[in-house]
């Protein structure tokens, strides 16, 4: 297993639309599942989507279970139902480190999906499962929960990410010139 890098927002690269997956229970599907299991875990997060690691298929794991031992595989994932009930859930993501805010969603949704070897199941789910579930199938999308809130704050968060990122980018500069 390996741990995967996580595109960080505005990469442009979080903006593209996964494609279903077509070919089940192959070798590389069992990889990149296990290597987003071990990415989210290390995190450490309750979700993960394929986007997030550039790999752009409608692959998602996610576990919020208190324990982190109730790994859950969605492929090709697909709302069913969604109820006019709403929720607001202060929402993280982990590809925009350090900010929480609220977002409002169905709170309660049906979902159907495909695990790893194919087979369909069906989920109804409410609570952090619901939000989660939602929140990663926009990453397939290409659609980042930042996208949910106020031009201002959205732009806020993107110069705040991207100072960051020039940092990061001169402290590796710095540590290969020493080296
Ligand atoms: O998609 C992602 O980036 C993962 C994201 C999922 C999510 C969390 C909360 C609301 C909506 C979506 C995260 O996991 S952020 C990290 C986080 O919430 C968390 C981390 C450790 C323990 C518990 C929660
Ligand atoms: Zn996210």
């Amino acid at each position: 297993m390996a741990l995967l890098n996580i595109l960080r927002y505005p990469d442009p690269r979080l903006h593209k639309i996964a494609a279903p997956v077509t070919e089940f229970g192959t070798d590389r599907l069992r990889k990149l599942v296990a290597d987003m299991a071990e990415t989210m875990y290390d995190a450490p997060g309750v979700g993960l989507a394929a986007t997030q690691v550039d790999v752009h298929e409608r692959v998602v794991t996610i576990d919020v279970s208190e324990a982190q031992d109730k790994l859950i595989v969605f492929i090709n994932p697909e709302i069913t139902w969604a109820s006019d009930e709403k929720q607001v859930y202060d929402e993280g993501c982990l590809s925009v480190p350090g900010v929480y805010d609220g977002v409002e969603r169905p709170a309660q949704v049906k979902v159907r999906a495909f695990d790893v070897d194919g087979k369909e199941f069906n989920i109804d789910a409410d609570g952090l499962l619901a939000v989660c579930i939602q929140h990663e199938m926009d990453h397939l999308m290409g659609k980042v929960f930042v996208e949910y809130l106020s031009p201002l704050k959205r732009n806020r968060i993107k110069a705040k990410l991207q100072k960051e990122e020039r940092g990061m980018a001169r402290d590796a500069a710095q540590r290969s010139a020493r080296r």
